[in-house]
């Protein structure tokens, strides 16, 4: 699971330059030259002798030429950062092999072999956190993508699937818990203070999905028995003072394993799961067959330390990784460019999970608004690839909100069209036939033909076309025959590497409103298939007004012709939960994007004021949708609607609106904030409801009345029992210069001193500040002894998010680009794959006006002329700046 927009030396021998570092331009790896495996590997054995210095490895692997391979007599094993100690074939000293770069070419005589290579890793010094590392004292592995190859020599590619068995030694006081993949066959005690395990995983798996823990560690256990009958024994390992934050992760498995069954019939397979924390991880959460390795801030939450938010978070990534051992794991990806296959896929399925487990248009309105603040502006810029991407330097770049968000709206499309029960019936056939397979998205698209019915000849142009498409709809009454014709257009823009474009298949839901009824006379889905298309309907006496795209039922940019009276009237009455918030958002847009061109519109102003009045009026709405209706559209999504723009003037106005509001419903708010005020602490939807719309409520007084705000907001922290309020009260007062904002900044800290993930929060707190010296802060804060470049989580928190906070980022000086690209350059020899997280966030130059693009462009200029770049960066440097 990527980390929502989510930290030296090599892990092989420390004398050697990490091979993260390519001295040359890194190969384009393309596609349709995808040609399947000469060689197989039925079976690997594992055998650790385990250490935090050094960890030796001996790998003995049972290789078979494939009958479908081209017949190469050479085994090509990939490498990377390790070097051969020992090999042998067949119990005999290996001869004629030989290195090929990094990897290994073994030539062999026969059609069955083999193969033992001894590789000596180095875990403490291993700062990219791919492969075997070291963190905070306990040994674990990462090896999606490609890590498995900075462990032992294979043909590390997921079309190649093995029965794993492993064994691991060391000093019991040091690692007392012992963990890999599927169930635990053995173990015992040794020599010296020291012990053993054997695991064997029964299940064939590609290389990435291996994962070894060990480690001081206690476990939160409980058990699950599956509709089969089989008893799991299921644990949540995590550091001794962490156990009482890990009954939600707990809680949030079991529902999973439930809900799994439920909703897709897909039920769980060996005899344990487990779900292991480590601090530093690059990513959210890692699916490794039955041994689950989570980032802490996926794993743990207790009221205090944990926002309702972050409650989510642990739910939403314990699901998704756990629906990966269908989607992903029993079925798994035949080459990369397959990743959406099991990740959009997976997003989908944790999706419909979390809106089951809690509010479905809630849950709906917040993927749309990741997916429009994040994939978007990926699908728009220098970085746009499709879902199935044709190409790639560093696949690790591919892990993007494009291949898992837009690929879990590409396969919910396919849900809208074919009706939830045909659907059902497709992913049953999926399952059935590709089951023990490495898969490709094709057959995924077939198994839905053949099991839903549907006919997706068209709809394999979304695989293969990136860029959000573009719709424009116009509405035309006709009152001699009481017919309203809705004319469309559509067009997918052009992408990098694809000019041109065909239209693609749109669904959309629309529904057609009696201005006084405030009623429609039924929903409809409409299927947009041409660059221009009508749709008639009759029986009406007066113009509808139009509601269209219900339910996001299509991820598009949609300019619909509509009045401002129509928008209104939507924000009032649509009975859709999310066209009724999109029409506010709309509304919103058309004042923001309106305001930078030629000033506020007083008309739309107060309409926006008054319609906002009624969201916080109507009892109808609950609090959580309450709250979602409250905030307004994102810089980074009116950015997409406004290019080439200034941002901070995008966010100026933004606040002006929000100050506007804010007067004219000073009375509502304050007493929301009062009455939210009221509720106790409580996980239920209401309680959870009211701690939404209290920090919503200061956030639009914040930028009314700052002293009401600030003293209502200092008074919700020093009140708080739980972080959801306290961090919220912090965020607002944060963006206000009064004396109570430093006493609880510091307040915060002490209070929370020693909890990493809490001090994460206490670090982007203040880099997101609404502050004129925020860079000031951030500069200040790299200094500050509980920051390190080394871990992900903390980088992230400070830098990640100065770089999503628009008036800082974009400051006139250019000193926000400045401050990134220093990072970037420290972080790169560090932690590649992080470093390279960072390059999006310059690589919107285009969006940006002139004189700031300027600046983004030279800052992107000074990272591409840095000597020994990593591939990762490099790729997404030269591609940002093309
Ligand atoms: N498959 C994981 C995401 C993931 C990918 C790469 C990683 O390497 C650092 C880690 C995790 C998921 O979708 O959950
Ligand atoms: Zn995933």
């Amino acid at each position: 699971m990527d980390i929502a927009t989510n930290p030296s030396n090599p892990a092989g021998n420390p004398e050697m330059a990490d091979a993260a570092v390519e001295p040359h331009d890194p190969a384009t790896i393309f596609r349709n030259n995808y040609t399947p495996p000469s060689w197989l590997v039925p079976e690997i054995s594992l055998d650790f002798d385990l250490g935090t210095e050094l960890t030796k490895c001996v790998a003995t692997l049972k290789v078979e030429r494939n009958p479908d391979g081209d017949g190469d007599q050479t085994l090509h094993l990939c490498g990377d950062n390790i070097a051969v100690m020992t090999l042998k074939v067949d119990g005999n000293d290996a001869e004629g092999w030989s290195m090929s770069g990094s990897n290994l070419l073994l030539p062999l005589p026969g059609s069955a072999h083999e193969v033992t290579i001894e590789t000596h890793l180095h875990p403490a010094t291993n700062s990219q956190l791919m492969g075997l590392y070291a963190s905070g004292g306990m040994l674990c592995t990462q090896c999606e993508a490609e890590g498995f190859r900075r462990i032992t020599f294979f043909p590390d590619r997921p079309d190649v699937l093995s029965r794993y068995t492993v064994r691991m030694e060391g000093p019991k006081d040091q690692f007392p818990v012992l963990l890999s993949n599927g169930n635990l066959a053995d173990s015992g005690d040794g020599a010296d203070g020291r012990h053993w395990a054997v695991w064997d995983d029964p299940w064939p798996k590609p290389s990435y999905l291996f994962a070894l823990v060990a480690g001081q560690l206690v476990a939160n256990r409980d058990t699950f028995t599956t509709c089969g009958g089989r008893k799991v024994d299921l644990a949540v390992w995590v550091r001794e003072g962490d156990l009482e934050r890990t009954d939600h992760a707990m809680r949030s498995l079991i529902a999973s394993m439930k809900w799994d069954e439920e909703t897709f019939g897909r039920e769980y397979d060996l005899d344990q799961f487990n779900i292991v924390a480590v601090s530093d991880f690059n990513m959210g959460a890692m699916e490794n067959k039955g041994l689950n390795i989570f980032n802490t801030r996926y794993v743990l939450a207790d009221p205090e330390t944990a926002t309702d938010g972050d409650y989510d978070g642990v739910e939403g990534v314990v699901g998704h990784e756990y629906f990966h051992n269908w989607s992903g794991n029993r079925i798994t990806c035949r080459d990369w460019f397959q990743l959406s296959l099991k990740e959009g896929f997976t997003v989908l399925r944790d999706q419909l999970f979390s809106a089951d487990m809690g509010s479905e248009p809630v849950k709906r309105i917040e993927d749309v608004r990741i997916l429009r603040a994040a994939q978007f502006p990926e699908d728009s810029g220098p970085l746009a690839h499709p879902i199935r991407p044709d190409s790639y330097q560093e696949i690790s770049n591919f892990y993007t909100a494009t291949v898992y968000n837009k690929g879990a709206e590409v396969i919910r499309m396919m849900k809208t069209l074919a009706g939830d029960d045909a659907f059902r019936k497709g992913t049953d056939l999926y399952f059935d036939r590709h089951d023990g397979e490495a898969a490709t998205c094709e057959d995924f698209i077939k198994s839905m033909e053949d099991g839903a019915g549907l006919d997706l000849t068209q709809f394999r142009r979304w695989y293969e076309q990136a860029g959000t498409p573009r719709v424009t709809m116009q509405s035309e009454f006709d009152q001699s025959t009481g017919t309203v014709t809705l004319h469309f257009t559509q067009k997918v823009p052009a992408t990098p590497g694809q000019p041109n474009k065909q239209p693609v298949p749109i669904p959309l839901k629309v529904a057609l409103f009696d201005r006084d009824s405030g009623t429609h006379t039924g929903e409809k889905l409409l299927v947009l298939d041409k660059a221009r298309q009508d749709f008639t309907f009759d029986g009406f006496a007066k113009p509808p007004v139009v509601s269209v795209n219900r339910a996001f039922t299509a991820p598009i940019q949609l300019d619909a012709e509509a009045h401002d009276d129509d928008l209104v009237f939507l924000a009032a009455n649509d009975d859709d939960a999310f066209a009724r918030y999109e029409a506010l958002q709309q509304l919103v847009t058309r004042e923001l994007l309106g305001t930078i061109e030629h000033g506020p519109d007083e008309k739309r102003r107060g309409a926006i004021a008054e319609a906002m009045g009624k969201v916080l009026d109507d009892d109808q709405i609950d609090d959580l949708m309450r709250g979602e209706l409250m905030m307004l559209p994102s810089i980074a999504f009116l950015l997409e609607l406004a290019a080439p723009a200034n941002p901070v003037a995008l966010h100026e106005a933004r606040e002006r609106l929000k100050g506007h509001i804010g007067t004219r419903l000073r009375d509502k708010l304050i007493a929301l904030h009062e009455r939210a005020s009221a509720v106790p602490y409580g996980l239920d939807a209401d309680a959870r409801g009211a701690r939404k719309v209290k920090t919503q409520a200061l956030v639009m007084l914040a930028a009314a009345d700052q002293k009401e705000a600030a003293a209502r907001a200092a008074a919700q922290y020093r009140t708080a029992t739980n972080m959801t309020d306290r961090q919220g009260a912090m965020m607002v007062l944060a963006g206000i210069d009064c004396p109570e904002r430093s006493e609880l900044v510091a307040d915060f800290h002490k209070r929370f001193e020693g909890n990493a993930l809490v001090i994460d929060k206490w670090f982007s707190l203040q880099a997101n500040a609404l502050d004129p010296k925020v860079l000031d802060t951030v500069e200040a804060l790299a200094k500050h002894p509980d920051f390190t470049i080394k871990n992900p989580n903390r980088v992230r928190s400070l830098y990640m998010t100065m770089a999503g906070n628009a008036a800082a980022f974009h400051d006139e000086s250019g000193r926000g680009y400045r401050m990134i690209a220093d990072l970037v350059l420290a972080l790169d020899p560090i932690n590649a794959q992080t470093a390279a997280r960072f390059i999006p966030a310059l690589g919107r130059w285009r969006k940006i006006e002139p004189g700031r693009a300027a600046l983004m462009r030279a800052e992107l200029e000074r990272i591409a002329a840095a000597p020994n770049l990593s591939k990762d960066t490099r790729e997404q440097v030269s591609k940002s700046l093309d």
